[in-house]
């Protein structure tokens, strides 16, 4: 029996195994009961008892290499499909990111930050006070009468008696003047509540009031700063005019209008054909709201002026329904 040709025959199978199917094909056929080792085994019987003792041996031999190398085949195929599965597994970095969504400012939030930049420029410092407040500092100490139709319970949210949601941020001023003498120099930013639900009114909207009060401080210092105000926010060359107007808490008053951004003064559906935009009230502070914080109305004068932030925001981006800033579409807001 020619034994040589086993190993031969086996190297040569094993070297033509590429994976874990040939492998275990080839197991069989060379390893098998039916398989070429066996095959050789079973040829002993042919021979005498020396020569099947050595053969025997001889076979063995083989058999233990072949199976050595059979199952140092087996780890590795085992391994590398180990590694292919935890690949699987893991993140596939090939695959296109996902992006992540930023947020961004609401129109509001840039609006009023322009406004108090602005503002901040010219010397103003930002007061704040409670939403909550009492009905003396929103109405009384700004010299409303308990019968002026802006106090009527349709107009304004009470929270008990005597105390209300602020309809305008003036309570504002009314505390920093309580609570510090001459100069004052502040804008008053913050929300501010009415009854009212319509095309051009939401039940809680934004306001920047401001207050400028010192010995000597006149009319055209008033006019002067609104300029200056107007000309940053809504450009250099935008027409503007002071139109006699009245509020309790400032005589003489007077509303500010500049020209219609969308028509430029020829006239349309927005400046109702008036060529002009309606864009703050303002005016000296009256000698009674000075008497009421125990300022000296002989002494000092000052001006104040309030303004819808989100008035300014419709007019400086073009918006027409004051109701999308606060529909949440991500859509609207996305633009600013
Ligand atoms: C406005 C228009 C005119 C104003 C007055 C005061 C205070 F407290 F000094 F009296 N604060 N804000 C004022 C004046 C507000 O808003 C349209």
């Amino acid at each position: 029996m020619d034994i040589s040709g086993l190993k031969e025959k086996i190297e040569g199978e094993i070297s033509r195994i590429g994976n874990i199917e040939d492998l275990k094909r080839a197991k069989v056929s060379l390893l098998g009961r039916k398989g070429v080792v066996a095959d050789y085994l079973d040829k002993l019987k042919t021979l005498d008892k020396d020569q099947r003792r050595d053969a025997g041996k001889a076979i063995n031999e083989i058999k233990t290499w072949a199976d050595l190398r059979i199952g140092e085949l087996e780890k590795h195929f085992d391994e590398i499909e180990r590694q292919k599965k935890e690949r699987a597994s893991l993140i596939d970095i090939t695959m296109p990111g996902t992006a992540p969504l930023f947020g961004r400012k609401h129109p509001i939030t840039l609006t009023l930050e322009e406004i108090i930049r602005i503002f901040g420029s010219l010397g103003f410092a930002v007061a704040e006070g409670p939403d909550i407040e009492a009905e003396y500092y929103n109405f009384e100490a700004l010299n409303i009468p308990s019968d002026h139709p802006a106090r009527d319970m349709q107009d304004t949210f009470y929270i008990r008696p005597g105390v209300v949601l602020r309809t305008h941020t003036s309570p504002v001023q009314i505390r920093t003047m309580e609570a510090q003498l001459p100069p004052v120099k502040i804008i008053a930013p913050g929300s501010v509540y009415r009854c009212d639900n319509d095309i051009s009114h939401t039940p809680m909207f934004h306001q920047v009031e401001g207050l400028m009060v010192d010995k000597n401080v006149r009319f055209s210092d008033l006019k002067g700063i609104l300029s200056i105000f107007i000309h940053e926010m809504f450009g250099p060359d935008t027409p503007l005019r002071f139109r006699p107007s009245y509020f309790p808490f400032t005589e003489p008053s007077a509303e500010v209008d500049i020209g219609c951004v969308i028509c430029r003064g020829a006239g349309c559906r927005v400046c109702k054909d008036t060529g002009w935009l309606e864009i703050l009230g303002s005016g000296m502070v009256h000698p009674q709201v000075f008497r009421n914080v125990g300022y000296d109305q002989e002494e000092i004068t000052g001006f104040a002026f309030g303004m819808g932030v989100e008035r300014i925001a419709m007019i400086k981006y073009g918006i027409d329904d004051i109701r999308q800033f606060y529909y949440n579409d991500i859509r609207f807001l996305s633009q600013f």
